[in-house]
């Protein structure tokens, strides 16, 4: 070892984190920030599962990329220079991997984080560490600190705190103490008394911590840097014995400070057991008011009460100062740490324009809402799908006739046959093996201006057409005279001899329930037209449901003109089509899988195929 027993920290403390802790490496790396250290403290993650893989985290503003080990051995070979690892298993797997930490002599302290490890483990894990001089602090504690050096996980709480406390940089106390949350206290107590902490240990609430008081506190007297301790014991257990017996032999002759937590157990009429494992006295001997007598006794500085703590601390340390024992470095600033944007906005503290704006739907609450109404309401207004289009789609309720006919609608186009471009298409993906999502999109894809997708065009034309107060005839010859085919009319199958059915459920609906059907009638009118030039040029489905939606749109009172137009020219209507023929794809898609159809090969008899007509490249002489 490059440093001292009695220093397993200081400032190129180089550590692994076992376990994927992204937030406590965080902390750790902005301490390190804080502290001016040149390199991270942690050098890597090891975490069994998931595989090899990087970490992305902040160094500062900047980022830093951190790799995670599936072993430590992969570890250790990568990182000679780590000898710490903050080890955050869980309680059933930290047995186990602390064994394996403990075989490569490279690792010289472990801080074991995780609760609950059973007393057997936690004594078999204690010996093997003494024997090979491996500091284990823990099991059960949050770790330790050195100020300016290093910091266990996340051992003194958020950033702010830990700058509050003036951890960025040494001080001259060394305390030992058993609860991460009381060392929390300490390290503001000292703050405001002394200089602040040289270095303090939480060893954790268990009954068999990997080290105790007395270890640490031998540490401390034998590292010159460190000038005063403090112990901050409690109720149970025999540790403080351990340390008073030091101070008689003279092992420990730095002044110290303690103070055993628990003095109110005298209170209750019955044994009383704490909140750690190990906090219950089961003697005289164990309870706090003994452990302060005989402390007192040793010569401890031991105050009346906790309360007064931070005055013998003042005082212990004022007489140090004076005797030049210490000597208060000149305060420095630390380096601003960013806040991380999501804690800042939490505090009010930024603001940042929304990358995103939506107005239909809500998640974020306890119930989900569309449009403003909540998803029971939806049930116990039985609004229907068409309802829930409305809300979705036009972010309004709009009236039952409305409703009614969206859902009509999705009911007429759900299908038509195999053997449409769109099912047709959707059937043969099916056969070529892919799954529901491809198959559907490729029939989807084949919706357009020909099939299934005139609806946007038909709504258009038929509207621009009862605007201009053309007559139908004039409507039919402009188009003509353009070279555009009207949106909205022909069929391939059906005609006057031979109707679509579906465009006369729509027509008689839309004349029996809508307000007005100026558009609709135009569309009739053109269609009397054109089924005079020919039998198929029906007024289709596609072009009988963008008509009937234009006086939807105008005459349900429902939208403003400019919204009818905006809705139109956004592809609304052909939306439907989809919508309603997602339906029936995804029946073409099962249908094929039920019947276990193989893959499909058209016959090259039905493809009349001629390369002699192949355009012959010359190229220049
Ligand atoms: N002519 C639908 O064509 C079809 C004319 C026209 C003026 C027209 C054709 C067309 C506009 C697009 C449209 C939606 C391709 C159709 C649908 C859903 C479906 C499908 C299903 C389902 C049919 C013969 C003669 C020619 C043409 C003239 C044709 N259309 N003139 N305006 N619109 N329509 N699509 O039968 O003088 O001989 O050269 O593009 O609305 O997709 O069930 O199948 O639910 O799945 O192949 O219902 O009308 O006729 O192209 O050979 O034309 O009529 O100029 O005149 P055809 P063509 P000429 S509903």
């Amino acid at each position: 070892g490059k440093r001292p027993w009695f220093r397993p920290f200081d400032e190129t403390t180089r550590s692994f984190v076992f376990g994927l802790q992204p937030r406590a490496i965080q902390g750790m790396l902005d301490f390190d920030f804080s502290c001016g250290r040149k390199t991270p403290s942690v050098a890597a993650m090891i975490y069994p599962f998931g595989g090899h893989h990087i970490q992305k985290f902040y160094w500062g503003t900047k980022e830093t990329l951190l790799p995670v080990y599936t072993t430590v051995a992969e570890g250790i070979k990568k990182h000679p220079d780590v000898d710490v690892v903050v080890n955050f298993s869980s309680s059933r797997s930290v047995y186990s991997s602390t064994l394996d930490i403990l075989t490569y002599p490279q690792i010289r302290a472990i801080g074991i984080i995780a609760e609950g490890v059973p007393e057997r483990h936690a004594r078999e894990l204690l010996h093997l560490a003494v024997d090979k001089g491996v500091i284990i602090i823990g099991p059960a504690t949050v770790g330790g600190i050195k100020p300016g050096c290093f910091r266990i996980g996340n051992t003194g709480g958020m950033m702010d705190n830990l700058v509050a406390c003036k951890l960025y940089r040494p001080g001259s106390v060394g305390y030992v103490s058993k609860s991460g949350g009381m060392s929390n206290e300490l390290n503001s107590i000292l703050a405001q008394t002394t200089n602040g902490v040289y270095e303090g240990v939480a060893i954790g609430g268990d009954r068999y911590p990997g080290t105790s008081f007395i270890d640490h506190l031998l540490r401390y007297e034998a590292e010159p840097d460190c000038k005063m301790l403090l112990l901050l014991g409690e109720v149970g257990g025999t540790e403080e014995y351990r340390v008073i017996q030091a101070v008689k032999e003279g092992k420990i002759t730095k002044p110290i400070i303690a103070w055993a937590i628990g003095t109110c157990a005298k209170m209750f009429t019955s044994e009383v057991q704490f909140g750690h494992a190990g906090s219950m006295a089961n003697s005289d001997m164990e309870t706090a008011d003994a452990k302060n007598r005989a402390m007192k006794a040793a010569g401890f500085v031991v105050p009346d009460t906790f309360e007064d703590l931070p005055d013998v601390l003042r005082e212990t340390y004022d007489k140090l100062v004076a005797q030049g024992t210490i000597k208060p470095a000149r305060e420095i600033e630390p380096p601003q740490i960013p806040m991380d944007y999501q804690w800042a906005a939490k505090l009010g503290l930024v603001r940042k324009p929304a990358a995103f704006i939506s107005t239909i739907s809500d998640e974020r609450g306890q119930e989900l809402m569309y449009a403003g109404m909540r998803i029971s309401d939806v049930f116990k207004e039985e609004i229907g799908i068409g309802g829930v289009v409305s809300l979705l789609w036009f972010k309004r309720r709009l009236p039952p006739f409305a409703c009614k006919f969206i859902e009509m609608v999705l009911q007429l186009t759900a299908d038509h046959g195999p053997a449409v471009s769109g099912a047709m298409t959707t059937i043969i993906t099916a056969r070529a093996g892919k799954d529901l999502i491809s198959s559907l999109v490729a029939g989807l894809l084949t919706i357009g201006d020909r099939f299934g997708g005139a609806l946007d065009g038909a709504a258009a034309e038929f509207s621009r057409g009862l605007t201009s107060g053309a007559t139908p005839r004039e409507f039919v010859d402009q188009m003509r005279k353009a070279n555009r085919l009207i949106p909205g009319i022909g069929h391939k199958l059906k005609s006057k001899t031979n109707p679509d059915l579906r465009v006369v459920l729509v027509v008689d609906y839309v004349k029996k329930h809508f307000p007005q059907h100026k558009t609709l009638d135009f569309a009739l009118a053109v269609e009397d037209v054109t089924t005079q030039k020919s039998n198929t040029l029906i007024l289709n489905v596609d072009g009988a449901i963008a008509a009937s939606f234009c006086d939807l749109l105008s005459g349900s009172g429902a939208f403003t003109e400019e919204e009818a137009s905006e809705y139109l020219k956004s592809g609304t209507l052909n939306g439907l089509f989809v919508l309603g023929r997602s339906i029936g794809f995804i029946g073409h898609y099962l249908d094929q899988k039920m019947l276990k159809q193989p893959l499909y090969r058209h016959p090259s008899s039905d493809f009349h195929i001629d390369l002699g007509r192949r355009v012959v490249f010359e190229p220049a002489a």
